[in-house]
Protein backbone atom coordinates (compact mmCIF):
# COMPACT_ATOMS: atom_id res chain seq x y z
CA UNK A 1 0.00 0.00 0.00
CA UNK A 2 1.24 3.50 -0.76
CA UNK A 3 1.52 5.80 2.26
CA UNK A 4 -0.98 8.61 2.72
CA UNK A 5 1.81 11.04 1.76
CA UNK A 6 2.33 9.17 -1.50
CA UNK A 7 -1.41 9.22 -2.16
CA UNK A 8 -1.58 12.95 -1.48
CA UNK A 9 1.32 13.53 -3.85
CA UNK A 10 -0.83 12.05 -6.63
CA UNK A 11 -3.29 14.95 -6.22
CA UNK A 12 -1.73 18.16 -7.57
CA UNK A 13 -4.60 20.33 -6.33
CA UNK A 14 -3.86 19.41 -2.71
CA UNK A 15 -0.40 20.94 -2.91
CA UNK A 16 -1.70 24.51 -2.66
CA UNK A 17 -2.46 26.99 0.08
CA UNK A 18 -5.81 28.73 0.57
CA UNK A 19 -5.72 32.00 2.53
CA UNK A 20 -2.20 31.16 3.64
CA UNK A 21 -3.03 27.66 4.93
CA UNK A 22 -2.48 24.25 3.32
CA UNK A 23 -5.69 23.20 1.64
CA UNK A 24 -7.68 20.67 3.68
CA UNK A 25 -10.25 19.44 1.20
CA UNK A 26 -13.21 18.08 3.18
CA UNK A 27 -15.80 18.34 0.41
CA UNK A 28 -15.37 15.13 -1.56
CA UNK A 29 -19.03 14.14 -1.17
CA UNK A 30 -19.83 17.09 -3.44
CA UNK A 31 -17.01 16.21 -5.85
CA UNK A 32 -13.70 14.50 -5.26
CA UNK A 33 -10.28 15.67 -6.41
CA UNK A 34 -8.43 13.97 -9.29
CA UNK A 35 -5.13 12.09 -9.17
CA UNK A 36 -2.48 12.83 -11.76
CA UNK A 37 -3.16 9.38 -13.29
CA UNK A 38 -6.67 10.54 -14.30
CA UNK A 39 -5.50 13.95 -15.52
CA UNK A 40 -2.71 12.35 -17.57
CA UNK A 41 -4.98 9.69 -19.09
CA UNK A 42 -7.24 12.44 -20.45
CA UNK A 43 -4.31 14.61 -21.53
CA UNK A 44 -2.69 11.66 -23.31
CA UNK A 45 -5.95 10.78 -25.02
CA UNK A 46 -6.32 14.29 -26.44
CA UNK A 47 -2.64 14.44 -27.46
CA UNK A 48 -2.52 11.07 -29.20
CA UNK A 49 -5.85 9.36 -29.75
CA UNK A 50 -8.84 11.67 -30.07
CA UNK A 51 -11.40 10.97 -32.79
CA UNK A 52 -15.10 10.19 -32.64
CA UNK A 53 -15.99 6.70 -31.45
CA UNK A 54 -18.00 3.95 -33.18
CA UNK A 55 -18.02 5.98 -36.38
CA UNK A 56 -14.72 5.84 -38.24
CA UNK A 57 -12.71 3.10 -39.87
CA UNK A 58 -9.53 5.15 -39.58
CA UNK A 59 -6.91 4.20 -37.00
CA UNK A 60 -7.52 7.05 -34.57
CA UNK A 61 -11.23 6.36 -34.43
CA UNK A 62 -10.57 2.68 -33.85
CA UNK A 63 -8.07 3.49 -31.10
CA UNK A 64 -10.46 5.96 -29.45
CA UNK A 65 -13.26 3.38 -29.63
CA UNK A 66 -11.03 0.71 -28.10
CA UNK A 67 -10.01 3.03 -25.24
CA UNK A 68 -13.64 4.06 -24.64
CA UNK A 69 -14.90 0.48 -24.62
CA UNK A 70 -12.02 -0.66 -22.48
CA UNK A 71 -13.07 1.86 -19.81
CA UNK A 72 -16.59 0.39 -19.93
CA UNK A 73 -15.13 -3.08 -19.40
CA UNK A 74 -13.10 -1.90 -16.39
CA UNK A 75 -16.11 -0.20 -14.83
CA UNK A 76 -18.22 -3.33 -15.44
CA UNK A 77 -15.58 -5.40 -13.60
CA UNK A 78 -15.35 -2.81 -10.81
CA UNK A 79 -19.09 -3.22 -10.20
CA UNK A 80 -19.05 -6.95 -11.00
CA UNK A 81 -21.68 -6.50 -13.71
CA UNK A 82 -22.40 -9.68 -15.67
CA UNK A 83 -21.59 -7.92 -18.95
CA UNK A 84 -20.21 -4.55 -20.12
CA UNK A 85 -23.45 -4.22 -22.11
CA UNK A 86 -25.13 -3.55 -18.77
CA UNK A 87 -23.09 -0.36 -18.29
CA UNK A 88 -24.62 2.74 -19.91
CA UNK A 89 -22.53 5.90 -19.90
CA UNK A 90 -24.55 8.98 -18.94
CA UNK A 91 -23.60 12.49 -17.83
CA UNK A 92 -23.93 11.78 -14.10
CA UNK A 93 -25.95 9.88 -11.49
CA UNK A 94 -28.78 12.36 -11.99
CA UNK A 95 -29.09 11.48 -15.66
CA UNK A 96 -28.85 7.77 -14.85
CA UNK A 97 -31.83 8.04 -12.47
CA UNK A 98 -33.78 10.10 -15.00
CA UNK A 99 -33.08 7.46 -17.62
CA UNK A 100 -34.78 4.83 -15.49
CA UNK A 101 -37.65 7.15 -14.56
CA UNK A 102 -38.39 8.17 -18.13
CA UNK A 103 -37.64 4.97 -19.98
CA UNK A 104 -38.72 2.27 -17.50
CA UNK A 105 -41.18 4.42 -15.55
CA UNK A 106 -43.21 5.79 -18.42
CA UNK A 107 -43.54 2.33 -19.94
CA UNK A 108 -44.34 0.37 -16.80
CA UNK A 109 -46.23 2.70 -14.45
CA UNK A 110 -49.89 3.67 -14.46
CA UNK A 111 -52.62 4.88 -12.10
CA UNK A 112 -52.92 2.60 -9.06
CA UNK A 113 -49.20 1.77 -9.09
CA UNK A 114 -46.85 3.05 -6.41
CA UNK A 115 -43.26 4.23 -6.52
CA UNK A 116 -41.50 4.03 -3.17
CA UNK A 117 -38.52 6.18 -2.24
CA UNK A 118 -37.16 7.33 1.12
CA UNK A 119 -37.08 10.51 3.12
CA UNK A 120 -33.27 10.58 2.98
CA UNK A 121 -32.96 10.86 -0.81
CA UNK A 122 -31.03 13.43 -2.78
CA UNK A 123 -33.24 15.54 -5.08
CA UNK A 124 -31.91 13.50 -8.02
CA UNK A 125 -33.68 10.47 -6.58
CA UNK A 126 -36.89 12.37 -5.76
CA UNK A 127 -37.70 14.77 -8.57
CA UNK A 128 -37.52 12.27 -11.48
CA UNK A 129 -40.04 10.09 -9.62
CA UNK A 130 -42.30 13.05 -8.91
CA UNK A 131 -42.23 13.88 -12.61
CA UNK A 132 -42.89 10.35 -13.78
CA UNK A 133 -45.68 9.87 -11.24
CA UNK A 134 -47.33 13.05 -12.53
CA UNK A 135 -47.04 11.75 -16.08
CA UNK A 136 -48.36 8.25 -15.38
CA UNK A 137 -50.80 8.75 -12.50
CA UNK A 138 -48.73 6.53 -10.20
CA UNK A 139 -48.44 7.50 -6.51
CA UNK A 140 -45.15 8.42 -4.85
CA UNK A 141 -44.58 7.21 -1.30
CA UNK A 142 -41.73 7.86 1.13
CA UNK A 143 -40.18 5.55 3.71
CA UNK A 144 -39.73 7.66 6.88
CA UNK A 145 -36.58 7.64 8.98
CA UNK A 146 -36.10 6.89 12.66
CA UNK A 147 -34.71 9.24 15.31
CA UNK A 148 -31.29 7.60 14.68
CA UNK A 149 -31.36 8.73 11.07
CA UNK A 150 -31.92 5.26 9.67
CA UNK A 151 -34.73 3.88 7.54
CA UNK A 152 -37.80 2.92 9.52
CA UNK A 153 -37.95 -0.77 8.61
CA UNK A 154 -41.33 -1.33 10.28
CA UNK A 155 -42.87 1.41 8.16
CA UNK A 156 -41.10 -0.05 5.13
CA UNK A 157 -42.85 -3.39 5.69
CA UNK A 158 -46.21 -1.63 5.50
CA UNK A 159 -45.27 0.57 2.56
CA UNK A 160 -43.91 -2.19 0.33
CA UNK A 161 -46.99 -3.87 -1.11
CA UNK A 162 -48.04 -5.54 -4.33
CA UNK A 163 -48.94 -2.03 -5.55
CA UNK A 164 -45.24 -1.03 -5.34
CA UNK A 165 -43.71 -1.30 -8.80
CA UNK A 166 -40.38 0.35 -8.07
CA UNK A 167 -38.38 1.01 -4.92
CA UNK A 168 -35.58 3.58 -5.32
CA UNK A 169 -33.21 4.31 -2.45
CA UNK A 170 -29.76 5.61 -1.74
CA UNK A 171 -27.03 3.19 -0.71
CA UNK A 172 -25.50 5.99 1.37
CA UNK A 173 -27.14 9.25 2.41
CA UNK A 174 -25.23 12.39 1.42
CA UNK A 175 -26.49 14.16 4.57
CA UNK A 176 -26.89 11.55 7.31
CA UNK A 177 -24.04 9.37 6.08
CA UNK A 178 -26.31 6.38 6.76
CA UNK A 179 -25.25 3.23 4.94
CA UNK A 180 -28.39 1.35 3.95
CA UNK A 181 -28.55 -2.47 3.81
CA UNK A 182 -28.85 -2.56 0.01
CA UNK A 183 -29.04 -6.33 -0.50
CA UNK A 184 -31.83 -6.65 2.10
CA UNK A 185 -33.79 -3.76 0.63
CA UNK A 186 -33.47 -5.20 -2.88
CA UNK A 187 -34.69 -8.55 -1.60
CA UNK A 188 -37.68 -6.94 0.07
CA UNK A 189 -38.56 -5.07 -3.13
CA UNK A 190 -38.32 -8.26 -5.16
CA UNK A 191 -40.52 -10.10 -2.66
CA UNK A 192 -43.46 -7.85 -3.63
CA UNK A 193 -42.56 -7.94 -7.33
CA UNK A 194 -41.05 -4.43 -7.45
CA UNK A 195 -37.79 -3.53 -9.14
CA UNK A 196 -35.01 -1.97 -7.03
CA UNK A 197 -33.13 1.15 -8.13
CA UNK A 198 -30.02 1.95 -6.11
CA UNK A 199 -28.56 5.45 -5.98
CA UNK A 200 -24.88 4.59 -5.66
CA UNK A 201 -23.59 8.17 -6.09
CA UNK A 202 -22.19 8.26 -2.53
CA UNK A 203 -21.49 4.57 -1.97
CA UNK A 204 -19.66 3.42 -5.11
CA UNK A 205 -16.67 5.77 -4.53
CA UNK A 206 -16.22 4.51 -0.97
CA UNK A 207 -17.39 0.90 -0.63
CA UNK A 208 -16.76 -2.14 -2.81
CA UNK A 209 -19.88 -2.68 -4.94
CA UNK A 210 -21.01 -6.00 -6.40
CA UNK A 211 -24.22 -5.44 -8.34
CA UNK A 212 -24.77 -9.17 -8.82
CA UNK A 213 -24.41 -9.94 -5.11
CA UNK A 214 -26.75 -7.02 -4.33
CA UNK A 215 -29.13 -8.23 -7.05
CA UNK A 216 -29.86 -4.55 -7.85
CA UNK A 217 -31.94 -3.98 -10.97
CA UNK A 218 -30.40 -0.56 -11.60
CA UNK A 219 -27.58 1.37 -9.95
CA UNK A 220 -26.60 4.97 -10.67
CA UNK A 221 -23.16 6.55 -10.15
CA UNK A 222 -21.17 9.69 -10.96
CA UNK A 223 -17.53 9.65 -12.05
CA UNK A 224 -16.66 12.97 -10.42
CA UNK A 225 -17.28 11.65 -6.91
CA UNK A 226 -14.92 8.68 -7.43
CA UNK A 227 -11.72 10.49 -8.51
CA UNK A 228 -12.83 10.71 -12.14
CA UNK A 229 -13.74 13.76 -14.24
CA UNK A 230 -17.04 15.61 -14.30
CA UNK A 231 -19.39 15.15 -17.26
CA UNK A 232 -19.71 11.38 -17.08
CA UNK A 233 -21.65 8.93 -14.97
CA UNK A 234 -23.05 5.50 -15.48
CA UNK A 235 -26.17 3.46 -15.11
CA UNK A 236 -25.85 -0.24 -14.38
CA UNK A 237 -28.98 -2.11 -15.43
CA UNK A 238 -29.87 -5.78 -15.68
CA UNK A 239 -29.72 -6.75 -19.30
CA UNK A 240 -33.26 -8.13 -19.59
CA UNK A 241 -34.73 -4.91 -18.17
CA UNK A 242 -32.60 -2.69 -20.41
CA UNK A 243 -33.46 -4.78 -23.48
CA UNK A 244 -37.17 -4.32 -22.80
CA UNK A 245 -36.96 -0.54 -22.31
CA UNK A 246 -37.45 2.09 -25.01
CA UNK A 247 -34.63 4.60 -25.65
CA UNK A 248 -34.34 7.63 -23.36
CA UNK A 249 -32.79 10.09 -25.83
CA UNK A 250 -32.87 9.83 -29.62
CA UNK A 251 -30.05 10.70 -32.01
CA UNK A 252 -26.86 9.36 -33.52
CA UNK A 253 -25.35 6.01 -32.45
CA UNK A 254 -28.45 4.76 -30.65
CA UNK A 255 -30.18 3.57 -33.85
CA UNK A 256 -29.90 0.50 -36.04
CA UNK A 257 -31.75 2.04 -38.95
CA UNK A 258 -33.55 5.32 -39.56
CA UNK A 259 -36.20 5.68 -42.28
CA UNK A 260 -38.46 8.63 -42.85
CA UNK A 261 -41.25 6.41 -41.59
CA UNK A 262 -39.55 5.38 -38.32
CA UNK A 263 -36.43 3.98 -36.68
CA UNK A 264 -35.14 0.86 -34.98
CA UNK A 265 -32.71 0.71 -32.08
CA UNK A 266 -29.09 -0.29 -31.69
CA UNK A 267 -27.99 -3.07 -29.33
CA UNK A 268 -27.12 -2.45 -25.70
CA UNK A 269 -25.51 -0.35 -24.41
CA UNK A 270 -25.61 1.96 -27.45
CA UNK A 271 -29.41 2.13 -27.49
CA UNK A 272 -29.07 4.44 -24.48
CA UNK A 273 -26.01 6.44 -25.60
CA UNK A 274 -27.38 8.96 -28.10
CA UNK A 275 -24.94 11.41 -29.68
CA UNK A 276 -21.17 11.75 -29.32
CA UNK A 277 -20.33 10.69 -25.77
CA UNK A 278 -17.88 12.26 -23.31
CA UNK A 279 -15.01 10.15 -24.67
CA UNK A 280 -12.08 11.70 -22.80
CA UNK A 281 -14.10 11.73 -19.59
CA UNK A 282 -14.99 8.05 -19.93
CA UNK A 283 -11.28 7.31 -20.39
CA UNK A 284 -10.58 9.43 -17.29
CA UNK A 285 -13.18 7.43 -15.38
CA UNK A 286 -11.42 4.23 -16.48
CA UNK A 287 -8.18 5.59 -15.01
CA UNK A 288 -10.01 6.48 -11.78
CA UNK A 289 -11.30 2.91 -11.54
CA UNK A 290 -7.73 1.64 -11.99
CA UNK A 291 -6.53 4.01 -9.28
CA UNK A 292 -9.21 2.82 -6.82
CA UNK A 293 -8.48 -0.81 -7.67
CA UNK A 294 -4.78 -0.21 -7.03
CA UNK A 295 -5.59 1.33 -3.66
CA UNK A 296 -8.04 -1.53 -3.00
CA UNK A 297 -11.62 -0.70 -2.08
CA UNK A 298 -11.31 -2.49 1.25
CA UNK A 299 -8.43 -0.19 2.13
CA UNK A 300 -10.49 2.83 1.01
CA UNK A 301 -13.38 1.80 3.28
CA UNK A 302 -11.08 1.08 6.24
CA UNK A 303 -9.20 4.37 5.85
CA UNK A 304 -12.45 6.34 5.72
CA UNK A 305 -13.91 4.53 8.69
CA UNK A 306 -10.81 5.41 10.72
CA UNK A 307 -10.94 9.08 9.75
CA UNK A 308 -14.70 9.28 10.27
CA UNK A 309 -14.59 7.61 13.69
CA UNK A 310 -11.82 9.98 14.74
CA UNK A 311 -13.73 12.99 13.38
CA UNK A 312 -16.91 11.81 15.16
CA UNK A 313 -15.06 11.59 18.48
CA UNK A 314 -13.32 14.95 18.05
CA UNK A 315 -16.34 16.91 16.86
CA UNK A 316 -18.37 15.71 19.83
CA UNK A 317 -15.85 17.43 22.11
CA UNK A 318 -17.08 20.73 20.70
CA UNK A 319 -19.97 21.94 22.81
CA UNK A 320 -23.03 22.93 20.78
CA UNK A 321 -22.36 20.60 17.87
CA UNK A 322 -25.19 18.34 16.70
CA UNK A 323 -24.31 15.79 14.05
CA UNK A 324 -27.18 14.39 11.99
CA UNK A 325 -27.42 10.64 11.48
CA UNK A 326 -26.12 7.45 13.06
CA UNK A 327 -22.82 6.69 14.80
CA UNK A 328 -19.58 6.01 12.93
CA UNK A 329 -20.19 2.24 12.83
CA UNK A 330 -23.28 2.78 10.64
CA UNK A 331 -22.17 5.67 8.44
CA UNK A 332 -19.91 6.53 5.54
CA UNK A 333 -17.22 9.20 5.50
CA UNK A 334 -19.16 12.37 6.11
CA UNK A 335 -20.53 14.44 8.98
CA UNK A 336 -23.31 16.99 8.47
CA UNK A 337 -23.87 19.10 11.56
CA UNK A 338 -25.16 22.29 13.08
CA UNK A 339 -23.10 24.39 15.47
CA UNK A 340 -25.51 26.12 17.85
CA UNK A 341 -27.41 28.78 15.98
CA UNK A 342 -24.46 29.82 13.81
CA UNK A 343 -25.55 29.73 10.18
CA UNK A 344 -23.82 26.89 8.28
CA UNK A 345 -22.68 29.38 5.62
CA UNK A 346 -20.90 31.38 8.35
CA UNK A 347 -19.26 28.19 9.67
CA UNK A 348 -18.09 27.29 6.16
CA UNK A 349 -16.81 30.83 5.56
CA UNK A 350 -14.68 30.79 8.74
CA UNK A 351 -13.35 27.34 7.84
CA UNK A 352 -12.48 28.57 4.35
CA UNK A 353 -10.36 31.34 5.88
CA UNK A 354 -8.44 28.51 7.61
CA UNK A 355 -7.92 26.72 4.29
CA UNK A 356 -10.59 24.10 5.03
CA UNK A 357 -13.16 23.36 2.32
CA UNK A 358 -16.53 22.07 3.55
CA UNK A 359 -20.01 22.33 2.07
CA UNK A 360 -22.86 24.31 3.65
CA UNK A 361 -26.51 24.32 2.64
CA UNK A 362 -29.19 21.72 2.09
CA UNK A 363 -26.91 19.52 -0.04
CA UNK A 364 -29.73 19.00 -2.57
CA UNK A 365 -31.65 17.06 0.07
CA UNK A 366 -34.32 19.40 1.41
CA UNK A 367 -36.83 16.76 2.66
CA UNK A 368 -34.32 15.32 5.12
CA UNK A 369 -33.49 18.80 6.40
CA UNK A 370 -37.24 19.47 6.74
CA UNK A 371 -37.46 16.26 8.78
CA UNK A 372 -35.05 17.79 11.32
CA UNK A 373 -36.74 21.19 11.10
CA UNK A 374 -33.60 22.92 9.82
CA UNK A 375 -32.86 24.52 6.49
CA UNK A 376 -29.14 23.84 6.25
CA UNK A 377 -26.13 22.02 7.72
CA UNK A 378 -22.37 22.24 7.41
CA UNK A 379 -20.88 19.04 5.99
CA UNK A 380 -17.34 17.71 6.19
CA UNK A 381 -16.66 14.70 3.97
CA UNK A 382 -13.61 12.50 3.72
CA UNK A 383 -11.83 10.50 1.05
CA UNK A 384 -8.62 8.62 0.33
CA UNK A 385 -6.37 11.68 0.70
CA UNK A 386 -7.65 12.98 4.04
CA UNK A 387 -5.71 12.70 7.30
CA UNK A 388 -6.38 12.90 11.02
CA UNK A 389 -4.24 16.05 11.09
CA UNK A 390 -6.79 17.66 8.76
CA UNK A 391 -9.57 16.58 11.12
CA UNK A 392 -7.68 18.27 13.96
CA UNK A 393 -7.46 21.50 11.95
CA UNK A 394 -11.17 21.24 11.14
CA UNK A 395 -12.12 20.85 14.80
CA UNK A 396 -9.79 23.68 15.87
CA UNK A 397 -11.48 25.88 13.26
CA UNK A 398 -14.87 25.04 14.81
CA UNK A 399 -13.62 26.35 18.16
CA UNK A 400 -12.44 29.48 16.38
CA UNK A 401 -15.88 29.85 14.76
CA UNK A 402 -17.48 29.67 18.20
CA UNK A 403 -15.14 32.37 19.48
CA UNK A 404 -15.89 34.66 16.55
CA UNK A 405 -19.64 34.24 16.96
CA UNK A 406 -19.38 34.29 20.76
CA UNK A 407 -21.26 31.05 21.07
N1 LIG B 1 -24.56 15.01 -4.22
C1 LIG B 1 -23.51 16.52 -2.66
O1 LIG B 1 -22.82 17.51 -2.38
P1 LIG B 1 -24.71 14.24 -9.65
O2 LIG B 1 -24.94 15.68 -9.33
O3 LIG B 1 -25.65 13.75 -10.70
O4 LIG B 1 -23.29 13.91 -9.92
O5 LIG B 1 -25.05 13.41 -8.31
C2 LIG B 1 -26.33 13.49 -7.79
C3 LIG B 1 -26.43 12.80 -6.49
C4 LIG B 1 -27.27 11.71 -6.39
N2 LIG B 1 -27.38 11.03 -5.24
C5 LIG B 1 -26.70 11.35 -4.14
C6 LIG B 1 -26.85 10.54 -2.90
C7 LIG B 1 -25.82 12.44 -4.19
O6 LIG B 1 -25.13 12.76 -3.09
C8 LIG B 1 -25.69 13.19 -5.37
C9 LIG B 1 -24.80 14.39 -5.45
C10 LIG B 1 -23.62 16.09 -4.11
O7 LIG B 1 -24.05 15.85 -1.80
C11 LIG B 1 -23.88 17.25 -5.02
S1 LIG B 1 -25.48 17.95 -4.81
Amino acid sequence: MPSITEIRNDFPILQQEIHGHPLAFLDSAASSQKPVQVIEAMDQYYRTTHANVHRGVHTLSENATAAYENARLRLARFLNAASPREIIFTRNATESLNLVAYSWGRTNLSAGDEVLITEMEHHSNIVPWQLVCEMTGATLRFVPITSRGELDFEALDDLLTERTKLFAFTAMSNVLGTINPVAELVEQAHAVGAIAVVDGAQSVPHLATDVQALDADFLALSSHKMLGPTGVGALYGKRALLEAMPPFLGGGDMIREVKMTGSSWNDLPYKFEAGTPAIAEVIGLGAAVDYLNDLDMDWVATHEREITTYAWEQIHQVEGVRVLGPGPDRRGGLLAFVLGDIHPHDVAAVLDMEGIAVRAGHHCAQPIHDHYGISATTRASFYVYNTKAEVDRFVAALYKTKEIFEF
